[in-house]
């Protein structure tokens, strides 16, 4: 399993978290999802023939959020 990192700018409550975290976790390939509010962070265990870091970026933003990675 690979770990990546994203920031996120935009998050302001545990709603956002919860968001964050849904559209994340229903990714193909996603094993794990652990999102800070308060690092403004989502920490993601992927399976990298499935998922690309990439389709994180672009489900947090479609959510609404900005995502660096
Ligand atoms: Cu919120």
């Amino acid at each position: 399993m690979e770990t990546t990192v994203v920031k996120i700018t935009g998050m302001t409550c545990m709603g956002c978290v919860a968001s964050v975290k849904k559209v994340l976790t229903a990714i193909d390939g996603v094993q794990s999802v652990d999102v800070s509010l308060e690092k403004a962070q989502a920490t993601i265990g992927y399976d990298a023939a499935r998922a690309r870091p990439a389709q994180f970026k672009t489900a947090i933003e479609d959510a609404g959020y900005e995502a660096a990675a």
